[in-house]
């Protein structure tokens, strides 16, 4: 962080949340949800932090967050949420913290720790039940590190491993489902473009206890190359060609939030970001476009 940098971050009001004087890039997505979900959960919170970008936002001797915040590695981030939230059972237990000093426990990672690193051990953590709130904000790549390509990096899109005629030869894995097959309290996906849907999410999941997953796409400027400014739009593009669906699994049952109606060609979301930029340059690609078109149209047929 450089010196500017640091004086901002040391000048900000202590009720102040991730403000501007961050180390963070303008126009995160990542940062506009988790900001949404920060006024919603409020600083009776402990964020258990794997590596990546939001881990930059506490900077010591500094933090934006109100409450406690804890940094583990990628892999480990639901076993340190095990520890946190055994510690406080402990001291409720022997009644040497009362009931409404309990704290939630929120793990935040990123889609490399989320889809991939971290899934063994967010699995076990849904095994034991454990009573914890787990937000991925996913930019669909390892941004910290350069914008690797993760296990939700979609099909196509540039990152700095998939820099092949093609993009990503991969597809995006399906996160959604993997926790739903565990019978867990609570899943949805959220986007902060749509902010009303976010927070009637989050106050569920509050209200909620068990297993619990926020699923945040987060439009990322640097790693898919596009102006900051046009993050809004970009997550509103998400949503309305269907290419991020807003749901929730609770009771067994998946109920999509929004079906947006009518549904605007794919292509429009993809040509507004340069990682897609081989799809129409310098010669359309007709037949990856139908591709990718055609995935999202028989993802709402089953719908
Ligand atoms: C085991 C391990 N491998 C690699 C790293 C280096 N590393 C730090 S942050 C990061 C990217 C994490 O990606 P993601 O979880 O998607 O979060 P983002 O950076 O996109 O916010 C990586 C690879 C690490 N910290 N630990
Ligand atoms: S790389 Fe992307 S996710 Fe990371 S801080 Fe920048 S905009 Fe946000
Ligand atoms: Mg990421």
């Amino acid at each position: 962080m450089n010196e500017t940098a640091f004086k901002r971050m040391k000048d900000l009001p202590s009720t102040h949340l991730l403000g501007t004087g961050t180390p963070m890039c303008a126009g995160c997505g990542g940062l506009s949800a988790l900001h949404e979900i920060y006024d919603v959960l409020g600083p009776k919170t402990v964020f258990v932090n794997a590596a990546g970008c939001m881990t930059l936002l506490s900077v010591y001797p500094f933090t934006p967050f109100r409450g406690s915040w804890l940094y583990t590695s990628m892999a480990s981030a639901p076993a340190g949420a095990q520890g946190v939230r055994d510690a406080l059972d402990i001291l409720l237990e022997q009644e040497r913290m009362p009931e409404e000093e309990d704290i939630d426990v929120v793990t935040l990672t990123g889609d490399g720790a989320a889809y991939g690193m971290g899934l063994s051990s967010t699995s076990s953590a849904i095994e034991r039940g454990l009573d914890f709130l787990y937000i991925c904000y996913d930019n669909e790549g390892y941004g910290n590190t350069g914008h690797q390509a993760s296990g939700a990096t979609p099909h196509a899109a540039k990152t700095t491993t998939s820099q092949g005629p093609g993009g990503f030869a991969g597809y995006k894995k399906n996160l959604f489902s993997i926790w739903a097959a565990h019978e867990p309290t609570y899943v949805a996906t959220v986007i902060g473009s749509e902010p009303v849907d976010l927070a009637r999410k989050i106050e569920k999941a509050k209200s909620l206890k068990g297993p619990r997953l926020i699923l945040a796409l987060a439009p990322c400027p640097t790693g898919w190359e596009y102006e900051p400014r046009d993050s809004i739009e970009i997550g509103r593009l998400a949503v309305k060609t269907g290419v991020w669906p807003l749901k929730e699994y609770v009771d067994g049952q998946v109920v999509h939030t929004a079906v947006p109606s009518p549904r605007l060609p794919v292509e429009e979301y993809f040509a507004k970001q340069g990682r897609f930029a081989h799809l129409f340059e310098p010669k359309r690609d007709d037949e990856l476009l139908a591709e990718l078109q055609a995935r999202v149209d028989s993802y709402w047929a089953a719908v």
